[in-house]
């Protein structure tokens, strides 16, 4: 007991001559600070150092720990005594904040966003399962829809109890906010074209009816990311009609891959000509296995454990090519946005011509897709 209040006045004598120099007078920049004591009475060792009361802001019960506004010199005193701890700043603490899920700056998006394209004015259309509209992520972006189904579980297109197509709106166009993801185009307007049902599945008539409606309703480019193994004539031609009132059309190339990459399995609408056929890469660029092969496959994006929005105001990583073209959307909608005067056609050779190759074109098309790269081209 004697050793510690010796200690103590130790510590205090020590102050003095600190204190004569610091004043403590209204011209110090005061400021928040958690100071750890290890045994010593605190008010008592403040008090040394000039420290009153009222500046103590919190005394913590189960720790020897108390927030109290010091000014610099104080602070540093006070981390030289031997009877402190700790003291550490009252740093300012945010809620977890928004993640930016690796593919988008992988496709560049991020510098395309920091270069001002952000797809503002482009419409995309989601031609899945829904999209949740009330998503906090997505909210402010979705900006209409429309369904091809009349039964009463499947005619809204903002309700996605699946959550396939509030997945694939996000990569193209989740909000840039302090929350959840960031999409490739956080600008961009979405349309929920529910042609999938609740359960994931759809018809050749429902496809060709959500084409339809994007080009009855202006739309700018339409994802697909769904597909069949076999096709239709009466597909391929809706297909083309879209492709030829100037629309750009990206679907998902199928994950019917081997992991040799040698079959010829690239799903339709994607196969035809005038799609633009998406594969999926990892991280590392590698091809994902089950991405689909062949001649069809025109250009890579991310589709390996890609982040994005899921019904209930949630966030889920999902495998697949459906998650890499909507990166391919994003992307179009941020090069459209800088290039307003590409045609659809000058615009998928524009993103065709700068993407990275990475290897044989029957399982990588021209590469990995390149926003800022196409912009700057
Ligand atoms: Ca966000
Ligand atoms: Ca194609």
């Amino acid at each position: 007991m004697k050793k510690f209040l010796a200690a103590v006045i130790t510590a205090a004598m020590v102050t003095v001559p600190f204190q004569a120099g610091a004043s403590n007078g209204a011209g110090d920049d005061l400021q928040e600070y958690l100071v750890q004591f290890n045994g010593a009475p605190a008010n008592g060792l403040l008090q040394a150092f000039g420290v009153s009361e009222d500046r103590v802001l919190t005394e913590f019960n189960h720790l020897d720990v108390v927030n109290v506004e010091l000014s610099e010199a104080q602070a540093r005193g006070l981390s030289n005594n031997p009877h402190v701890e700790a003291v550490e700043e009252n740093a300012e603490v945010h809620a977890l904040g928004q993640t930016v899920p690796w593919g988008i700056p992988h496709v560049q998006g991020t510098d395309a966003q920091d270069a001002g394209y952000t797809g503002a004015g482009l419409k995309v259309a989601i031609l899945d399962t829904g999209i949740e509209a009330t998503h906090e992520d997505l909210a402010d972006n979705v900006k209409g829809g429309y369904s091809v189904f009349t039964d009463a579980d499947n005619s809204d297109p903002y309700y996605d109890p699946n959550g396939h197509g509030t997945h694939v709106a996000g990569t193209v166009a989740a909000v840039d906010n302090d929350l959840g993801v960031i999409g490739v185009a956080p600008e961009a307007d979405l349309y929920a074209v529910k042609v999938l049902s609740n359960a994931g599945s759809g018809s050749i008539a429902g496809i060709a009816e959500g084409i339809e409606w994007s080009i009855d309703n202006d739309m700018d480019i339409i994802n697909m990311s769904l597909g069949a193994s076999q096709g239709s004539s009466i597909l391929e031609q809706f297909s083309n009609l879209a492709y030829d009132e100037g629309l750009l059309v990206v679907a998902a190339a199928g994950n019917s891959g081997n992991r040799g990459g040698n079959n010829n399995t690239v799903g339709y609408p994607a196969a035809y000509d005038s799609v633009i056929a998406v594969a999926a890469v990892d991280q590392n660029n590698n091809r994902a296995t089950f991405s689909s092969t062949g001649p069809a496959v025109e250009i890579s994006a991310p589709g390996v454990n890609v982040l994005s929005t899921t019904p209930g105001d949630n966030y889920a990583s999902y495998n697949g090519t459906s998650m890499a073209s909507p990166h391919v959307a994003g992307v179009a909608a941020q090069v459209w946005q800088a290039k307003p005067g590409l045609s659809n056609t000058e615009l998928r050779q524009l993103l065709n011509d700068t993407a990275v190759n990475l290897g044989p074109a029957h399982q990588y098309g021209h590469g990995l897709v390149q926003s800022l790269d196409a912009i700057n081209q």
